[in-house]
Order: C-alpha cells, then sequence, then structure tokens
C-alpha cells in the first residue's frame, strides 16, 4: 500500500519493523554512538519488550544490530524496560536497567558489555547479583523504575535516581552505591510533586549557565543548574524544571515553584513526545536529548504498515541565558550533512487572508528556517484577546495572527499541516506570543488523532519571530526562537499528497497585520539506516 510506504520516514530512527517505545542508555564509544530501544521483536504493538540496539558514527546514519537483552531471566521475564548507561572513569560500562519479573514485580537490574574493546558492543551479560534492589517499603511493586545514568558526589559514592509515586505524588527515590551492586536507599526523595502521579524515566542532569558546552553527569558548582526531568504515566507528557541540587542531602529544588516538574515546562508541546533521555557526548562536550514519538492512526494501520514509532532527531540541549528560566533544544548538527539544494525566499510579502505556494518541488523531506516580521495596517479594533492561544487552528481570523508555514499540503489544499505564531493582543500593551501547530486538516483519514498543539514562547523585542521546521514525510518537528519551544506531530496523508507531491505554502490569516516571510529551505537526503553488514539477527 503506497499510503503506508509513504508515511516511512526517511532521517528519523525507527527499526526495520515492529514496534518501539522509549529511547535507553545512549552512550559514545570508541568512535561510534549507540542507541538502545523499547522493542518487540515479534510485532508492531507493545509486548515481549526487548532491547534494540543500533550504532552510529554521527547520530544520523544508523546500522542495526541484533537485540542486545532479551527478557530470558526470571527477573525481566515480563519485559526489559527502560535504563540508562554510566561511563565510569576506569572506561567501565555499566547499564541499569528495570526488569519486570515473572511475578510482575518492577526491580533494578545491572548488565554489562562482555567485551569493552568492541566498538560495537555487541554481547551484553547480566550479572549473577540480579535483581539488586526490590521495591523499598511503602513503595509498590508497579511503581519502582527507570534508573538514570549515576553521578558521583564528593563521597566518591554514585547517586542514581528511580521514579515511582505514592498515593498520586509523583517522586524520585535515590540510591547511593560505591560498587553498583549494593545500595543504600536515602531518606529524603531527590524531589516530590502532589497530584503528578508515577514518575516515568526520571532524567537528572547539570546545565551551565556561562558556558556553551554541555556538562558530564557528575559536574556541580556554582556555574551550574540542575534539570529535573519525568515523564509523566497519567498524562504522557514529558514534564522537566530548572533548579538547585544540594549534594549535601541530595535534594533539589525548582527556581520556580510554579513552574515545578510535571505543572510547568515541557520538552515538547505536541502531546506525543514520551520517555525522552539525555547523554553527555564527551566526543563533542555536550548533551543530547533522545525523545520517543508514537503514532497517531489507529493499531490497525501500524499493524499493517508493520511498524510502530519513531525518534526524534537527537537534540542538543543547552540552559537558555537569554531567558533564564528555559532550556533551549536544537537539532545536532549533524542533520546539516544531508542537505542537498537549498532556495532562499526574502521579504515574501503576505498580506490580511493570504497564502501562497513556495516552488521548492516536493516538500517531503526538508529543513526549513523562517523568521516572520509584522507591520500593524492598524489599531482599530484590535480588542483583547489574552487568552485565545492557538484558539480553534489555522483558520481562526485575528488580529496578529496566526500566520506561518504550511507543510505537507496538496496543491488542492484539501490535506494540510499549519506551524504558525499568533500573538495574542491585549488593550494595555501586554502581549504573548504562541507557537502552534494544527493538525486537524492533516489527514482525510477517520482513524487519526488530529490536535492543535500550543505552547508559549517567550520572545525579545530584539528579536524576530524565527522557526526551524525538519519535515520528514509523516513527522514534523518545529522549533520556535532558537528552540525555546518545540512541537513534534506526526502526519498521515492520503491519496494527494501520497500520489501527487507535498507541497508547501506560507499563510497569514490576521486581520490587522502584514508579515514579511524570509525563509531558507534545503531538500534533505535520506540517511542511511539499515543492518549492520554481515551481522544476522
Ligand atoms: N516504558 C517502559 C518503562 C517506562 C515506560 C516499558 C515509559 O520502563 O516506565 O516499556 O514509556
Amino acid at each position: 500500500n503506497a499510503m503506508l510506504y509513504w508515511q516511512r520516514t526517511a532521517f528519523h530512527f525507527q527499526p526495520q519493523k515492529n514496534w518501539m517505545n522509549d529511547p535507553n542508555g545512549p552512550l559514545f564509544h570508541m568512535g561510534w554512538y549507540h542507541l538502545f530501544y523499547q522493542y518487540n521483536p515479534d510485532s508492531a504493538v507493545w509486548g515481549n519488550i526487548s532491547w534494540g540496539h543500533a550504532v552510529s558514527t554521527d547520530l544520523i546514519h544508523w546500522l542495526y544490530l541484533p537485540l542486545a537483552l532479551l527478557p530470558d531471566t526470571w527477573y525481566d521475564f515480563n519485559g526489559v524496560w527502560s535504563g540508562s548507561a554510566t561511563l565510569l572513569p576506569d572506561g567501565t560500562i555499566i547499564m541499569l536497567y528495570t526488569g519486570d519479573t515473572n511475578q510482575f514485580v518492577q526491580v533494578l537490574n545491572i548488565a554489562y558489555p562482555t567485551n569493552l574493546s568492541d566498538p560495537l558492543l555487541l554481547h551484553w551479560v547480566k550479572d549473577p547479583h540480579n535483581p539488586l534492589l526490590l521495591p523499598p517499603p511503602g513503595i509498590g511493586p508497579k511503581n519502582f523504575r527507570d534508573p538514570t545514568t549515576a553521578w558521583i558526589g564528593p563521597d566518591q559514592k554514585w547517586r542514581i535516581i528511580l521514579g515511582s509515586k505514592v498515593n498520586k505524588t509523583g517522586l524520585a527515590l535515590v540510591y547511593k552505591t560505591k560498587d553498583f551492586i549494593q545500595y543504600e536507599l536515602n531518606d529524603n526523595y531527590l524531589h516530590e510533586v502532589p497530584g503528578t502521579g508515577m514518575w516515568e524515566c526520571v532524567d537528572f542532569y547539570p546545565v551551565s549557565i556561562d558556558g556553551v558546552e554541555g556538562l558530564d553527569t557528575s559536574v556541580n558548582g556554582p556555574m551550574v543548574k540542575h534539570v529535573l526531568k519525568a515523564s509523566l504515566d497519567d498524562t504522557k507528557v514529558d514534564y522537566y524544571a530548572i533548579g538547585k541540587y544540594f549534594v549535601e542531602n541530595d535534594t533539589w529544588v525548582p527556581h520556580n515553584p510554579n513552574e515545578d516538574v510535571g505543572i510547568g515546562l515541557r520538552l515538547d508541546y505536541g502531546g506525543i513526545y514520551y520517555a525522552s533521555k539525555t547523554f553527555y557526548d564527551q566526543l563533542k562536550k555536550r548533551r543530547i536529548i533522545w525523545g520517543w514519538i508514537r503514532e497517531t492512526d489507529s493499531e490497525t494501520a501500524d499493524l499493517k504498515k508493520g511498524w510502530a514509532s519513531l525518534q526524534t532527531i537527537p537534540r542538543t540541549v543547552v540552559f537558555d541565558k537569554k531567558t533564564g528560566t528555559n532550556l533551549l533544544q536544537w537539532p545536532v548538527q549533524e542533520v546539516e550533512s544531508l542537505r542537498l539544494s537549498s532556495v532562499d525566499f526574502e521579504g515574501v510579502l503576505l498580506k490580511p487572508g493570504s497564502i501562497l505556494p513556495l516552488d521548492i518541488g516536493s516538500a517531503a523531506q526538508l529543513d526549513i528556517f523562517g523568521e516572520f516580521e509584522m507591520e500593524l495596517l492598524t489599531s482599530e479594533g484590535i480588542g483583547d484577546n489574552n487568552n485565545v492561544g492557538c484558539g480553534g487552528g489555522a483558520v481562526d481570523r485575528r488580529a496578529m495572527g496566526p500566520f506561518g508555514i504550511v507543510a505537507i499540503a496538496d496543491d488542492q489544499l484539501s490535506e494540510l499541516t499549519p506551524i504558525y505564531f499568533s500573538i495574542s493582543n491585549t488593550t494595555n500593551g501586554t502581549s504573548t506570543t504562541y507557537f502552534c501547530v494544527d493538525e486537524t486538516r492533516s489527514s482525510k483519514a477517520p482513524d487519526v488523532s488530529k490536535q492543535v498543539y500550543e505552547s508559549k514562547v517567550p520572545v525579545f523585542s530584539d528579536e524576530k519571530l524565527s522557526t526551524r521546521v525538519l519535515v520528514d514525510h509523516s513527522i514534523i518537528e518545529s522549533f520556535a526562537q532558537g528552540g525555546r519551544s518545540v512541537i513534534t506531530s506526526r502526519v498521515y496523508p492520503t491519496q494527494e499528497v501520497v500520489f501527487g507531491a507535498a507541497r508547501l505554502f506560507l499563510f497569514n490569516n490576521a486581520t490587522h497585520i502584514n508579515i514579511k516571510a524570509s525563509l531558507k529551505i534545503w531538500q534533505l537526503n535520506s540517511a542511511f539506516i539499515h543492518p549492520f553488514p554481515d551481522l544476522i539477527q
């Protein structure tokens, strides 16, 4: 079926076939980036969870390797669930992971590569001491999972956190260890937030407030802030907060209690981004974040396609020094190696109520940079609409929005996905900028979930509105203001796009402003993502 074939991506990581979810244990070793992932070897739906494994020298082109870990012992019989890698100073690689036992109890396990001088880390062994930890008193057997990368304190003990909950309070348990076999549980939680429910895939790492480089996980000091991230099981959303880590008692406090973990900032406002995980890339001195993007079509469609889920383009993550309140995420620079020809558009005028095709040929694989300048035509009848946000989508007509890009559209505009800004206006002169993606007309298929995704994005008076958009068949990753806000969405166009061509447009549905748009658009090549030659699964 051509439609299902078209939806497979060209430069996003996905397995050859079957189901994938969380990214696991990312690391860099002897010239290779390793990505492990939750994988069902047998079907395009969740189950039989094993660790898939792939390697890359540039985070873009990938070679599939044989599965790294299988659910083949009593302590992970119901699944080799999520976990993280720690690289020790002596070169040892520690892989901590969650086992779901034959009794459906969540436990902590450890595995190691059998041969550290193998750059591919092909063979993994589970330690005979497994399981290392069972849920402690007061923690339910199904609420104890997803160990982080470890960091070392001044007492030379390593720390890890695991996600859990007590009643409806989401929390992170801290364990200390010297040898990764024996652990002591801290009396204090690292942090807890009432009402947020079970915390999955917690992540905890330092960011520099003055430097440009990423920080290895154990770095601390006055010029460092710590990010705590939790994936909320109840709502399936990844939330983070920035705060201070107190190593004396292993607690963390958010800088802004109103933007605590689970109630404030999100890593991605697309609502289908989950279970993200960072790692420190010691080669290029940067911190990189991976996130799992699920399908929004039906399970029946996934079974027909024979695959489900993607990983995002790996993104660098740094502290936003300008706002001082959020992270900035940006596609790793290696994605630029896929660029082919480019087209520039300078100062394209978009009058109120206009839509304009961009003559760039096919628009299924693109790297788009767009800048938008607003010219107020009249302030007459501009009104006060501070709380409408992204509203009902791109068809809204408001004083200062929406305007932006239309991706994965057909010539007749029967299917289309607008990525846009919309500015709220108040009579007292304050305004809020919203960055949005409208999926409501992205597909004629009846069994696809189609949302309007909304985020608020800080914009300074010396800044133009800017966006970068990566288009790859059924996924669109959109970044605003240098990565202050990110929205990932999935699109499943039907006949016209698939059998004609995907097109790109600009639009301005605002009533009181002209838009001047400047764009640079690259066609992107496909990445090479194949089985490692001569290695049979
Ligand atoms: N996925 C894993 C768990 C984790 C969840 C199981 C998050 O370890 O909590 O596949 O998506």
